[in-house]
Parts: C-alpha cells; sequence; structure tokens
C-alpha cells in the first residue's frame, strides 16, 4: 500500500466526514480483501464501515439506506462476484434513495481470473460506477477513485 499523501492523497477534514460502506456479496466469505480495503480507504482519511463477508443483498440495501454512505465498495474473490454483483446492483438501483449513491465493484469477479471485458461493461451498464479487475494496476486506480471522492463532492 502506498503511505497516505504520496500523491496528494493525504487525509483531509473534507475526507474524515465521509463514510464509505464496505462488503462482499452474498456467496463470498472471504474476509482479508475487505480488510484490506478497509485500511486502504481508512489511509485516505474516510470513516469506514465494513460489513463483512457473507451479506445479503438485503442487508448491505438496509445497512446504506440507514448510513446515506458516500460510496459504496463491493469485494468479491470467489469467482461468483459477476452474477451476484448483478443481481446486488440491480436491487440496489431500485431504491430511490441509493439510485445516485457512488457504488464500485472490484476483486477477482469471474472463476477463472480473467474476466471479459464484455463482463466488465455489463456490470457498468447495471449501474455500477466503476468495475476494477483484479491486480495492483486496478488498486492503484481505485485509489485514486476513491481519493477524489471528497474533492467531487465539494464541488
Ligand atoms: C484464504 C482463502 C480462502 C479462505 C478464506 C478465509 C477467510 N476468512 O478469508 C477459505 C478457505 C474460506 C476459502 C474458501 C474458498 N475459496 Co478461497 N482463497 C483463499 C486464498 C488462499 C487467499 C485469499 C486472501 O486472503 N488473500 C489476501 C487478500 C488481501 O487479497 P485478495 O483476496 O486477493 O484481494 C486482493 C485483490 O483481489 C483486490 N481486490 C479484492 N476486492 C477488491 C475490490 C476493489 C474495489 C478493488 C479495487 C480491488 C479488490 O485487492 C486485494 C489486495 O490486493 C486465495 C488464493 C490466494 N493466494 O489469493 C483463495 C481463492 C481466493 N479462493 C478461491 C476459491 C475458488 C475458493 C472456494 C470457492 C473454494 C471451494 N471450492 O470451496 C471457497 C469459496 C468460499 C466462499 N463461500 O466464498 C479462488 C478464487 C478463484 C477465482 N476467483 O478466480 C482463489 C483465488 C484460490 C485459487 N487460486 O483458486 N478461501
Amino acid at each position: 500500500m502506498r503511505p497516505a499523501g504520496e500523491t496528494g492523497a493525504a487525509p483531509t477534514p473534507a475526507r474524515r466526514d465521509r463514510t464509505v460502506v464496505i462488503s462482499s456479496v452474498a456467496s463470498d466469505a472471504h474476509t482479508w480483501n475487505l480488510v484490506f480495503l478497509q485500511l486502504l480507504i481508512e489511509e485516505l482519511g474516510y470513516t469506514v464501515v465494513n460489513l463483512g463477508p457473507c451479506v445479503p443483498d438485503d442487508v448491505l440495501i438496509d445497512a446504506c439506506r440507514t448510513i446515506a454512505p458516500d460510496l459504496v465498495v463491493i469485494s468479491s474473490v470467489n469467482g461468483h462476484g459477476w452474477q451476484d454483483g448483478l443481481r446486488l446492483i440491480k436491487a440496489f438501483r431500485a431504491q430511490e434513495s441509493l439510485a445516485d449513491t457512488p457504488v464500485v465493484i472490484g476483486g477477482k469477479l469471474g472463476t477463472t481470473g480473467l474476466e471479459s471485458a464484455a463482463r466488465t461493461a455489463e456490470l457498468a451498464e447495471a449501474g455500477f460506477d466503476a468495475v476494477f479487475r483484479d491486480g495492483a494496476q486496478e488498486v492503484e486506480s481505485f485509489r485514486d477513485f476513491a481519493a477524489a471522492l471528497a474533492v467531487r463532492a465539494a464541488t
């Protein structure tokens, strides 16, 4: 993980006022991906609510309706993230209060580790604001995306 501030992403008061919800999908029992993301996002200065693994869609949706987060980060590595993600985002976007909430998904979303561009596009079309594939470069892209959140929200 890069040290906070290395690319101008040091924690700011604006970020401390913002909440990021992290969650896995209903089928996924892996946890260290979630811990990794929590540490990365906290380094940026955000408040994080980590809902953990195996979160049913309705539990995530209820939590987000209550918290009204500034960003929702979905992580999955068991290989079922693509279909779980599609189902989840359709239910999430069907909630009027969550229609505009930024939601991203990333990790090992397919069973082969070689997610096609078409599948990535399908997730984006279904309602995710960004889709991050596996790998260090994608984590860097996500970090830049998350770091810019407070700036976008303030303008
Ligand atoms: C530990 C482990 C388990 C443990 C998990 C225990 C726990 N409490 O977490 C147990 C034994 C339960 C398990 C079970 C299974 N596992 Co497992 N598991 C692993 C293992 C060995 C390590 C995962 C880990 O902790 N990594 C450390 C974290 C920090 O890294 P990470 O998970 O890779 O996440 C990184 C990226 O994916 C990315 N990332 C993740 N999410 C997001 C989100 C965003 C937005 C972004 C930007 C980036 C991002 O960033 C993270 C840091 O770089 C991996 C193999 C490996 N060496 O990676 C397999 C692995 C993930 N498991 C795998 C599989 C298939 C399973 C099972 C289906 C096996 C089975 N047949 O039962 C089950 C699924 C259970 C379930 N219901 O989900 C596969 C997934 C294959 C795929 N998707 O292509 C892997 C890759 C093993 C393999 N090579 O086949 N597993």
